[in-house]
C-alpha cells in the first residue's frame, strides 16, 4: 500500500487520548509510513517555512508555525467565523470579510508551499477538512500528479445558504482539484451535488461522479466512526469503573442525563438545557428523581460568538438551578473541563440517558462513543437529534427535534419509563453499527476508493499557476 500523506489544521499523532480519528490516522501512518502535516498551533513573528519534524510513538509530524495575521484571518477568521458557521447554516452568525478569504487563501498556499517537498511520487495526499478546502488546489498549481482526497468532517450547508458566500463558486470549484471528495452522509453529498449542478460549469456523468476539465471526482458518502472496541474496553478499565462509582454515589439513587460537548453553539446546549427544564416543569413526580450532567470544555475561546454562548449557558444553567434545586438536589451539574476518555467512557456507562442534540453537526462522535461504553445487561437509551449526521446510522435511538423543548421533554420523560426489554433491543441495533463501521473501517473505505484509479493517467490534473 502506497506512503500516506495526511494534512490536516492541528496534528495529534499518538495514541489513545486524543481519540479515535487520532488513533486511526496514526495507525494508518505507522503501517505503511508517511506523514502528517500541519499547522504547529505556534505563532512565529515572520512566515519562514521551517518545518519542525518530529516522530510521536512510531508516527511521524511535521508541524509549521503561522504568523499572527494567518491566525486571526485563516484560523479564527474564515474558518472559525466564516465557514463553520455557514456550513452549520448559521448565516445569522457568519461574517463575510475579504480579509478573512485572503488570509485563507495566503494560508493554504503557505501550507502547500511547505509540504511540497514532503511528497513522493507514489504517495496518496489525504487532506481533512473546511480549514484546508483549497488546499488540493494549491498542490496541482505545483505540480502534484499524485491521487489526493479530501475528507469534510462537517456538515455541508444547503445551496441557497451557501450562496451568501461571496465567493462560493469559486471555492467550490477548489475541490475539483481532488480525486476523492468524502462526506459524512448522503445528505450533505446531496447538497454538494446540487450546488455543483446549480452554480458550476461541471458534468455529472455517474452516480456520485463529476468530470470537470477532462478529470473525474469522485463523491463518496462515508460516516466516521469511533475505536469502538477500545471504547468499549475503556468503559471496562479501572479508572472508568472509578469514575462510574464516583459519579454513582454522587446520585444517591437518581438517574443520569449526562450531555457532553465542546462548547459550541451548533451543538444545541441553549435548546437542550430549555428542554430540560421543559421536563422538569412538566413532570413534578419524577423530576427530583434525575440530574442532568453538562460537560462542555470551552472552545474557539478568541471568536466573540463563542464567548457569548458561554456566558449565555451559565445564566441559563443557574437561572434553571436558582428556580428548582432543593437543600438536597441541583437538577444541573455545568461543567467546564475535558476529561481523559476513561474517564468520559465510566460517566457515560453510569447515565440512564445519552442527551446528544445539536442544532446541526456533520457526525458526531459522543453518541457513539455513549453507546459503545453502555452495559449490555442494563443499558442506557440515547436521544439523539435528527439534525446529527449520526442519526442517519442510528435509527434506534429516540430521535428529538433539538429546537422544540416539548419534543426533549417527552423524550427524557420516555427513556426514564422504558422498559428494560425495549432498552436492551435498542440498543443492540445501535451497537452493532458502531462496531462494525468503526473509525478503521471509515479510514480503509476512504483509503480504497482514493487509490481506486477511474480516470487514466493522461487526465490528471495539472493546474498552471
Ligand atoms: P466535534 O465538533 O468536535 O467534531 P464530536 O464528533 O462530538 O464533535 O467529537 C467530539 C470529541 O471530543 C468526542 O470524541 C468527545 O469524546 C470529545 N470530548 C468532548 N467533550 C469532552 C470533554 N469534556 N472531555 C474530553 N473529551 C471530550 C467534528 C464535527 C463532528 C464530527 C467530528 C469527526 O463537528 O460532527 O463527528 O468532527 O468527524
Amino acid at each position: 500500500m502506497s506512503r500516506l500523506v495526511v494534512i490536516s489544521n492541528r496534528v495529534s499523532a499518538g495514541g489513545g487520548a486524543q481519540g479515535g480519528l487520532a488513533v486511526a490516522l496514526s495507525a494508518a501512518l505507522r503501517a505503511n509510513g508517511g506523514i502528517w502535516f500541519g499547522w504547529s498551533g505556534e505563532v512565529t513573528e515572520q512566515f519562514t517555512g521551517h518545518i519542525n519534524f518530529q516522530r510521536t510513538d512510531g508516527v511521524a509530524t511535521a508541524t509549521v508555525d503561522l504568523e499572527e495575521q494567518d491566525v486571526e484571518e485563516y484560523y479564527n477568521g474564515y474558518a472559525n467565523r466564516t465557514l463553520w458557521p455557514l456550513f452549520h447554516y448559521r448565516i445569522d452568525l457568519a461574517e463575510y470579510e475579504r480579509s478573512f478569504a485572503g488570509g485563507y487563501e495566503r494560508a493554504n498556499q503557505r501550507f502547500a508551499e511547505t509540504v511540497l517537498p514532503l511528497i513522493e511520487p507514489e504517495d496518496v495526499v489525504w487532506v481533512q477538512d473546511y480549514h484546508m478546502i483549497p488546499l488540493g488546489r494549491e498542490l496541482r498549481k505545483r505540480g502534484i500528479a499524485n491521487r489526493i482526497g479530501f475528507f469534510l468532517h462537517i456538515p455541508w450547508p444547503p445551496r441557497r445558504l451557501l450562496a451568501t458566500l461571496p465567493e462560493a463558486a469559486a471555492l467550490v470549484e477548489t475541490l475539483f482539484a481532488y480525486d476523492v471528495i468524502g462526506f459524512h452522509t448522503q445528505e450533505w453529498l446531496d447538497s454538494f451535488l446540487d450546488f455543483v449542478k446549480a452554480e458550476l460549469d461541471a458534468e455529472i456523468v455517474g452516480e456520485n461522479l463529476i468530470r470537470w476539465q477532462g478529470h473525474t471526482i469522485r463523491l463518496l458518502a462515508c460516516p466516521i466512526g469511533i475505536d469502538a472496541r477500545a471504547f468499549e474496553d475503556m468503559a471496562r478499565s479501572q479508572k472508568a469503573r472509578r469514575a462510574y462509582e464516583k459519579v454513582r454515589s454522587s446520585l444517591v439513587g437518581r438517574s443520569l442525563i449526562v450531555g457532553v460537548d465542546r462548547l459550541d453553539y451548533s451543538k444545541g446546549l441553549e435548546e437542550r438545557f430549555l428542554g430540560y427544564e421543559r421536563f422538569l416543569e412538566e413532570n413534578p413526580e419524577v423530576r427530583k428523581s434525575v440530574v442532568l450532567m453538562q460537560i462542555a470544555p470551552p472552545s474557539r475561546g478568541a471568536v466573540e460568538s463563542y464567548q457569548r454562548i458561554r456566558s449565555s449557558l451559565e445564566g441559563l444553567a443557574g437561572r434553571i438551578n436558582g428556580a428548582h434545586a432543593g437543600l438536597d438536589w441541583v437538577p444541573i451539574r455545568y461543567v467546564n473541563q475535558g476529561y481523559p476518555r476513561d474517564v468520559l467512557a465510566g460517566v457515560y456507562r453510569a447515565a440512564r440517558i445519552g442527551l446528544v442534540t445539536p442544532l446541526r453537526d456533520g457526525m458526531n462522535l459522543v453518541a457513539k462513543e455513549y453507546v459503545a461504553a453502555q452495559d449490555p445487561e442494563d443499558p442506557g437509551v440515547l436521544i439523539l437529534s435528527r439534525f446529527a449526521g449520526a442519526a442517519s446510522q442510528m435509527p434506534q435511538a429516540l430521535m428529538v427535534n433539538p429546537y422544540s423543548a416539548e419534543e426533549m421533554s417527552d423524550a427524557i420523560r420516555r427513556a426514564l419509563a422504558m422498559s428494560i426489554h425495549e432498552r436492551k433491543e435498542r440498543w443492540k441495533a445501535t451497537v452493532q453499527d458502531v462496531l462494525e463501521r468503526d473509525v478503521m473501517w471509515w479510514l480503509e473505505t476512504f483509503r480504497d476508493a482514493l487509490e481506486q484509479k477511474e480516470s487514466a493517467p493522461e487526465e490528471i490534473l495539472t493546474i498552471k499557476a
